[in-house]
């Protein structure tokens, strides 16, 4: 693998840019190694700015179910952008992208759009903490629901990769009402709310983890976080920014059938463009300006371009077969993957839901941050860059989620578990 131009690149990128990148997970800092730089994507592949192909199954971190450059969403962002790009006025796109989310997702009857996960996961927590008049929140160790100060603690994702969970910077004073149960396991909710009567204003989870590798949640385990939410006058937010529209048509919610309080997108709803959204109960989102006194704002808000790309997103997902076709394509993979791990006598645990799916170095389960963190990272790292020589770019991390897209092939498919067997063989 030749890398020379993104070498250049990444010394010139670091002279002014904090380590080269302008989100740590990219710097390959947890595996080691020059990032290549992307030149141009298509479809199931991208390019670097070397010329190395490779077969990606990182999706941008999960926008693109639809593959890079689909014909519907560079179409309708060429034919907005000619209208002009940003008003600062509502615009007729917002009002279908919203309608879509809200028929997409059984639990939201109102939603906000922001412009990241990470402005749509504060603005919950701002919302669930107005709506309760109370301070504390519970979130889960190793899921990560964006960089707001209260939500860096012990979160995953980067936080994790990069060993700061919990960030420098955030005030003791924020971070003690964030109370860090585990995940899968309902005692350690119950404790909290039995520690702190009436002081509680929302649980936030990941309803499928997807920052600490994907973990499931064990049956009834979401169940039990609706009742004990219920039973204690708080709130319940999903955090669907990754799950929204890639586990199933109606998200995770719909998959498992639970209503929260209030749900966080963003990724496949702008379709590759800056987006996020949080939505939910009527009285709830009834506290949010300029209806309550909850105060959010933005100046990209809904703009056209990110929700243009967003409704054609949707609307291709809307297609039959969408999903039934995202689904089998990751099954062959991870069957694939099981396969070619077990053949080499590698311990293995592959968690998948629909198209999103972690292989942990790790004899498993994987049920939790603490099976997550005993995996192999040293050999994750090693067999991250024999695929990369393999030309197949998968997360740089352990601790992330790979995705298919509808863009992938059967034979795409077919080429990779060749390559992964090739890569565990460069490995002996
Ligand atoms: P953004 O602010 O990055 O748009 O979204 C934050 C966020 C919120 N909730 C969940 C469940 C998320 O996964 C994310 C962001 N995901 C990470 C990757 N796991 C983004 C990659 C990065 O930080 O560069």
């Amino acid at each position: 693998m030749q890398l020379s131009k993104s070498e250049a690149l990444f010394a010139e990128a670091q002279k002014y840019i904090p380590g080269g990148v302008n989100s740590p997970v990219r710097s390959f800092k947890a595996v080691g190694g020059t990032p290549p730089f992307i030149a141009r994507g298509k479809g199931s592949r991208v390019w670097d700015v070397d010329g190395n192909e490779y077969i990606d199954y990182l999706g941008s971190w999960g926008p693109l179910v639809l593959g890079h450059a689909h014909p519907a969403i560079v179409e309708v962002l060429k034919k907005t952008a000619e209208g002009g790009t940003s008003f600062g006025a509502p615009v007729e796109q917002e009002v279908e992208l919203a309608k879509m989310i809200c028929e997409g997702l059984p639990s939201v009857e109102s939603v906000r759009l922001v412009s990241s996960g990470t402005e749509a996961c504060m603005s919950a927590i701002r919302l669930a903490r107005a709506f309760t008049n109370r301070d504390k929140i519970i979130k889960f160790a190793g899921c990560y629901h964006g960089h707001a100060d209260g939500l860096l603690v012990k979160a995953g994702s980067g936080a994790l990769t990069h060993g700061i969970p919990t960030s420098a910077g955030v005030p003791e004073s924020y971070a003690s009402e964030t109370l860090v149960a585990d995940y899968n396991d309902i005692e350690s909710v119950e404790r909290f709310f039995e520690a702190n009567p009436g002081g509680i204003a929302a649980i936030i989870i990941e309803p499928v983890a997807g920052n600490m590798g994907v973990v499931l949640p064990r049956e009834g385990f979401l169940a039990a976080l609706r009742k004990i939410s219920q039973d204690n006058g708080a709130l319940l937010i999903f955090d669907e920014v990754i799950t929204g529209f890639r586990v199933g048509p109606n998200g995770a919610q719909g998959l498992y059938g639970i209503a929260p309080d209030i749900t966080t997108m963003g990724k496949i709803i702008g379709g590759g463009l800056p987006v996020g959204a949080y939505g939910g109960r009527k009285d709830v989102m009834g506290m949010v300006a300029p209806l309550g006194a909850m105060y959010q704002a933005g100046t990209l808000s809904g703009n056209p371009l990110a929700v243009s790309a967003g409704i054609a997103t949707l609307t291709e997902l809307q297609k039959p077969g969408a999903f039934e076709r995202l689904d089998s394509l990751a099954q062959r993979l991870t069957d694939g993957l099981t396969k070619a791990f077990q053949a080499m006598g590698i311990p293995c645990t592959i968690n998948r839901v629909g198209s999103m799916f972690t292989g942990f170095f790790n004899p498993g389960p994987v049920e939790g941050l603490a099976n997550a963190e005993g995996s192999d990272t040293e050999m994750y790292g090693r067999y991250f860059h024999a695929m990369q020589e393999q030309g197949v770019y998968i997360a740089p991390s352990q601790f992330e989620a790979g995705f298919v897209s509808t863009a992938h092939t059967e034979a795409d498919i077919n080429a990779t578990i060749a390559k992964v067997e090739a890569a565990l063989n460069s490995l002996r």
